[in-house]
């Protein structure tokens, strides 16, 4: 996959809004976004047809500006929508079993150790998502931050693969993500609860390594 598409990766539930989530995406993505995931879970979370209409009406608008559209976690309702991607976890549905259901969609992965690294390379990852960096509000059961050090030694050993930080990013410090290795940020909080997401996501994309 192109890298770039890492720059700024904006996740985003109903329950992680201020406003409402549409006019949140649709402002992100008139501000710059490079990628999209849908993570609709937490309590107070859509499920069912209401879930569904949701997912399909961010699709839709991810598609007008042609950016990446990826589900989180749910391997079914990313095929059903035929979504760009799909997004999965260490404790998610097995990589390799999506694989073939899914040739040419963007494959994501959490990884956290150099283990999990090399297993989700193998399982064929197109990018994955390193963190927590820095302590996080918005995920309950993260693990505890993780800092830059596994992030930059990961880019040492694979030069070349998509990563991008997660986890307690803001846009100071945006820069130290991107020069200890990560192609990107990605975030949730920082633009669900901006005040002027057009300016954040701006400074997102203006800092430099
Ligand atoms: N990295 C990324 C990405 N997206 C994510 N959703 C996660 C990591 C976390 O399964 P997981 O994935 O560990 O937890 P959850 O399903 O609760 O998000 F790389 F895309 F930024
Ligand atoms: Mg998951």
């Amino acid at each position: 996959m192109d890298y770039n598409l890492l720059r700024v990766y904006f996740i985003m539930g109903t329950i992680n809004c201020t406003k409402d989530p549409l006019k949140t995406l649709e402002e992100a993505l008139e501000a710059g976004i490079t990628c999209f995931q849908l993570r609709e879970k937490g309590e107070g979370a859509l499920t069912g047809i209401a879930y569904e209409e949701f997912a399909r009406a961010c699709q839709k608008m991810c598609q007008a500006y042609q950016v990446p559209f990826i589900v989180n976690d749910d391997v079914e309702l990313a095929l059903k929508l035929d979504a760009d991607g799909i997004h999965i976890g260490q404790e998610d549905l097995a990589l390799s079993r999506f694989r073939k259901q899914a040739k040419g969609k963007i494959v994501g992965v959490s990884v956290h150790n150099s283990r999990e690294m090399e297993q989700a390379i193998l399982s064929g990852a197109d990018y994955v998502g390193i963190g927590p960096i820095y302590k996080t509000q918005s995920k309950k059961d993260a693990k505890p931050p993780a800092g830059l050090h596994f992030l930059s030694a990961t880019r040492k050993q694979f030069e070349n693969f998509p990563i991008v930080g997660i986890g307690g990013i803001t846009e100071e410090n945006t820069s130290d993500i991107l020069s200890s290795g990560a192609n990107g940020v990605s975030v949730i909080s920082v633009i669900c609860r901006s005040k002027d997401i057009g300016q954040t996501v701006k400074n997102l994309l203006l800092a430099k390594k």
